[in-house]
């Protein structure tokens, strides 16, 4: 606003500059045309009279001198002598004008005559003398022309052109400062975009070009840093996060609590127990912290034989033989399961955190069964506490309740709390009806994570519309009742290298393997999808789009196939059944249509997957579509490209997911957009391999830097300096710390 009111202040000066200028210029001209045309008329008149004034008698010459001055811009003639006497005149001289002081030259003018203007008391006056005869010496007639008419026009001409040039300074000001807003914003939204969001793929190639070089520098810088970390050894690797929690935070051990358990205990139909992984996003991530860090993990104990596998104390070690952390299990009865878990937290917060369009479901009852669960859970983490101030990691939607239940059991202890989901805005989070719990819970934490800067800000909005507090935008912060939360973006990932990828089979042989056991010809064409059974991963929209793909190239007929991996998940739901249902009809259709021979389209395998065989098929396919309609991260999209060692295949990825801001050399796409999906997966099958290699190798890098040891460390780090500072609260407040 004040660049605009400079420029349009600049603008008026030179504008009023040049009007002045101008008009002085056409008024100097305006001035000589006029006493040129008068000179002219002078000699017009005389010409007229001079038979009379040189032959006739003084009257008559005075009759004719009466009728000469008659002319309204004449103010008065004279005849004079050689040595200035008047020998006639007619009109009235202005004061000052005579034939007496007529200078020498003008008494006696040549045969051009003699003209001059001058500025009188009653306005300026133009004097013409003309000798009336030939004869040297001889009278010449004077001729006075009142000018005041051309100072009129010259202070009208100023006017005009002062008023005209202030029109056109004030429209063009008008024009370009509305071009320079709209430029500016076009700008801004689109180097926004390119910077935010640089999808090669879709998007980037409609970047502008002059953004190129920009969007080049920007890669060059994110790179040169990220190998300059690389070369001072700064990567995350489970030491580094090791050396933080020794360094920083005195080789405490952490908390975890989360809803589900790292490692289930089933028992078979043969009697025998087995360990199962479980089909999660969080503790795929959360795994390789506990292993760096060691520690406790609090979590429900759900699988068959998990009771059967604890000790008195309700804890197991892990991972099964090399034992680096115990976990703890919380039972809960059928009723606290379906209230907390099912109801509250996946009937209500998780549709109220996605746009996938399932209405959330609250009920008072469930809301009980929730606040219940985190009091068990709060409690849980303060048997497990070795110390009065442990590090608490509290992990979800499952525990918004916990954190001020166990600031309240521990005032010291720092409570990390990461919600894996979005958060919703301000106006959709209302439709919570304990909205004002939900949040005072979470600020019971020294620092709430989300996986983006959008979800950091709806939280913000959340708690600025409904709670009591004071929200410092600058720390991203909010204190309610003197103690600060801290409110930051981690974006979450996966372990690097990882462990699956070191332990699979090389590509050539998953690609066979996996073609064998499907049923596939060697060289198929494959695409996979892995995901839990959710609305919100967009698996319908997937399997149209594969339809879309076959409707358009036919000559995929036959060549290629898409595998879907789904985990049944939150089956006791309704709403999950009928996606369970919805899923199978839709994939049973598409292979009805397109089948042949052997051949299918779409392999459903709807069973859980342990990671390795997930790997394999990673590692066997063409492409992975990743289709969520809304996802905080999606760790899928991060496993495919670790699992890609050999640099190829390609990743189609949901702009809807967290992971799209930081995977930006896949192809981008959005999901309910069929057509430009099936785009996308028939660019991914004919992408020349040097072109997939290039892509692969850069987001390998960026996975590689930004792991889930980043993801930690950088939350420790915080976490080291929130603990610091209240320490030092603490400090000083309790009695005798100051001096009296
Ligand atoms: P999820 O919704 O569980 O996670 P996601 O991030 O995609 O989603 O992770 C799924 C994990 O489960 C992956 O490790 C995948 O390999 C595994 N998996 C999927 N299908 C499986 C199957 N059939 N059998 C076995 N394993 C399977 C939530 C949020 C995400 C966020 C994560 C981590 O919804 O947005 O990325 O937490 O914060």
């Amino acid at each position: 606003m004040r660049s605009l009111g400079r420029f349009v202040l600049l603008l008026s000066v030179v504008l009023g500059a040049v009007a002045w200028g101008a008009s002085s210029l056409f008024n100097r001209q305006a001035r000589g045309w006029a006493e040129r045309d008068l000179s002219m008329r002078s000699r017009l008149a005389l010409e007229g009279a001079r038979p009379a004034l040189v032959e006739a008698g003084t009257n008559a010459a005075r009759r004719v001198l009466e009728a000469i001055v008659r002319d309204e811009r004449l103010m008065a003639a004279a005849v004079c002598t050689g040595d200035g006497a008047q020998v006639v005149a007619a009109g009235s001289l202005p004061a000052g004008v005579s034939c007496h002081a007529l200078p020498g030259e003008a008494r006696r003018p040549g045969p051009a005559g003699w003209d001059q203007s001058a500025d009188g008391p009653a306005g300026a006056v133009h004097l013409t003398v003309l000798p009336v005869t030939e004869e040297a010496g001889g009278p010449a007639l004077m001729l006075v022309h009142d000018m005041s008419f051309v100072d009129r026009r010259a202070e009208t001409t100023r006017r005009y052109t002062f008023f005209a040039f202030a029109l056109v300074g004030l429209v063009g000001a008008v024009a370009a400062a509305v071009a320079a807003r709209l430029t500016w914003i076009s700008w801004t939204v689109q180097l926004r975009r390119v910077l935010t969001a640089p999808f090669r793929a879709v998007e980037a190639i409609a970047a502008p070009r002059h953004f190129q070089p920009l969007l080049g520098d920007v890669r060059d810088l994110v790179s040169s840093l990220a190998a300059e970390e690389a070369r001072a050894g700064s990567s995350w690797t489970p030491q580094r996060l090791r050396h933080v929690l020794r360094r920083d935070l005195g080789g405490e051990s952490v908390i975890v609590v989360a809803n589900r358990e790292p490692y289930i205990h089933e028992r078979g139909d043969d009697g025998q127990v087995k360990v199962v992984h479980p089909a999660s996003g969080l503790v795929t991530a959360l795994e390789p912290v506990m292993r760096a860090c060691s520690g406790t993990w609090i979590a429900h104990g759900s699988g068959s034989a998990d009771r059967d596998t604890v000790d008195g104390r309700d804890h197991v070690r892990v991972p099964p033989g090399e034992e680096a952390y115990d976990i703890r299990r919380v039972w809960l009865s059928r009723e606290e399961e379906q209230g907390y878990y099912y109801g509250l937290a996946n009937e209500g917060l998780w549709p109220l955190c996605h746009i996938a369009h399932a209405p959330p479901e609250f009920r008072a009852s469930d809301w009980e069964q929730y606040r219940r669960v985190n009091s068990r859970f709060a409690s849980a983490v303060a048997e497990e506490a070795k110390t009065p101030d442990p590090i608490v990691l509290v992990q979800d939607y499952h525990f918004a309740l916990l954190p001020r239940m166990l600031r309240d059991l521990l005032p010291r202890a720092t409570i990390l709390t990461f919600w894996h989901i979005p958060w919703p805005n301000a106006e959709r989070f209302g439709i919570c009806p304990w909205e004002r719990e939900v949040l005072d819970g979470l600020l019971g934490s020294s620092i709430v994570g989300f996986h983006t800067q959008a979800h950091c800000n709806n939280f913000l909005d959340s708690v600025d519309r409904y709670l009591e507090s004071r929200i410092d935008r600058e720390r991203h912060s909010v204190v309610v009742a003197g103690r600060e939360t801290l409110v930051r973006p981690y974006p979450i990932s996966i372990d690097w290298p990882s462990r699956w990828t070191s332990r699979a089979a090389p590509v050539a042989e998953c690609r066979a393997e996996v073609r064998r056991r499907l049923g596939l010809a060697p060289d198929a064409l494959l695409g996979v999808g892995v995901d839990r059974l959710d609305y919100t991963k967009g698996i319908d929209k997937r399997l149209l789009a594969v339809e879309r793909l076959l409707e358009r190239h036919p000559d995929y007929q036959g060549r290629f196939s898409f595998v879907q991996i789904a985990a049944p998940s939150r089956t006791i739901i309704e709403s999950y059944r009928a996606l369970n249902e919805q899923v199978e009809a839709l994939a049973t259709r598409i292979n009805d249509r397109f089948a042949r021979g052997s051949w299918r389209p779409v392999v459903m395998l709807r069973r859980h997957h342990e990671p390795a065989a997930i790997f394999e098929l990673y590692r066997a396919a063409d492409l992975c579509y990743v289709s969520s309609l809304h996802d905080g991260m999606n760790l899928v999209a991060k496993e495919f490209v670790a699992a890609r060692d050999d640099l190829r295949g390609v990743l189609v990825l949901s702009r809807f997911t967290g992971a799209a801001r930081e995977l930006s050399e896949a192809l981008i796409v959005n999901p309910y957009d069929i057509e430009g999906a099936s785009t996308a997966l028939a660019t991914a099958l004919s992408m020349p391999p040097d072109e997939q290699e290039e892509r692969m190798r850069s987001m390998r890098v960026l996975v590689g830097e930004l792991n889930v040891y980043r993801w930690a460390g950088k939350m420790l780090r915080d976490a080291t300096r929130t603990r610091r500072r209240d320490r030092l609260a603490s400090r000083l407040s309790s009695p005798g710390a100051l001096p009296s």
